[in-house]
């Protein structure tokens, strides 16, 4: 088993007692993303708990801030702060709320939640790094429902005209968001080509498959001629039977039977 996966194991228990515990939402949203979580982590980005503020260091953005949990429990994992933090998630005066927050805490570079954000402070995070000529990339997560926002369409035209060669933009393409599918509330595809015909190289991939994730996301950090996105086909609730692919998997915490039978499986 690889070390990305043996974060993700960890990482989907973490998660799933954060959530059943504080009985808070997102399930599903967390549950898709946690594998690329886990891959960019272990592998891919250069930050460490030692020195979070270096300037050379990777910036990672959460744009999908309302699956901080998944972030959390990475932050704590890899030493950014006690995992006994993560008992107190979603309760009041917790460092750690139900929305990625970087107040007091060092591994977040930005607070997020309200979606459409992200890659507008991202591709400004990447403009200010080439001027500082630092090898530093920048690293953006979004979720397929955040892509019917104009403003990150905005920040997509911006990067491609300015040449930001150092932004990676990750699609987390679980296909359903609060209320529905995507295709049926503003249908995005062809997305690839969509990203493709607004000046991004486009990598297409298994969101859940760690060895070509870990592969993708090599090859995007190696390419220097333009933006690159990485659009992630995954499963919404991926690993809790009656959660995958439902929608009730984005408001519905774990219940305490189905936080069991993780806990069972992956002993
Ligand atoms: C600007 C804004 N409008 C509404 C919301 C409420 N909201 C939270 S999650 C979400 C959509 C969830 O779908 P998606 O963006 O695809 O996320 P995922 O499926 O990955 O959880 C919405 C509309 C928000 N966070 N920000």
């Amino acid at each position: 088993m690889s070390k990305s996966q043996t974060l993700a194991i960890q990482l989907k228990k973490d998660v799933v007692n954060m959530l059943n515990r504080a009985q808070a939402s997102h399930t599903g949203g967390c549950l898709s993303c946690l594998d690329i979580v886990s891959v960019l982590y272990q592998e891919i980005l250069n930050i460490k708990p030692n020195k979070p503020k270096s300037p050379n260091r990777d910036r990672f953005i959460l744009s999908k801030g309302h699956t901080g949990a998944v972030v959390f429990a990475t932050l704590a994992n890899k030493g950014f702060f006690p995992k006994s933090w993560l008992d107190t998630f979603c309760e009041n005066e917790s460092k750690i709320p139900g929305h990625i927050d970087s107040h007091g805490i060092l591994g977040v570079e930005l607070s997020t939640g309200s979606l459409g954000h992200g890659l507008s402070v991202g591709v400004g995070m990447a403009i200010s790094l080439k001027y500082r000529k630092t090898k530093a990339n920048v690293i953006i997560l979004l979720s397929d429902g955040e892509m019917n926002t104009g403003s990150t369409w905005e920040a997509v035209m911006f990067a491609s005209h300015h040449k930001l060669n150092n932004i990676i933009s990750v699609v987390d393409k679980n296909k359903i968001q609060s209320f529905g599918r995507t295709k049926e509330i503003i249908d995005l595809d062809p997305l690839g080509r969509k990203w493709k015909s607004f000046g991004w190289k486009v990598y297409e991939v298994d969101g859940h498959n760690h060895k070509k994730l870990k592969e993708t996301f090599l090859r995007a950090k190696k390419s220097r001629t333009k933006p690159v996105v990485i659009i992630c086909d995954t499963v919404k609730g991926k690993g809790i039977k009656d959660m995958e692919d439902k929608l009730i998997s984005h408001y519905r915490p774990p219940t305490d039977e189905e936080t069991k039978t993780i806990m069972e499986e992956i002993k």
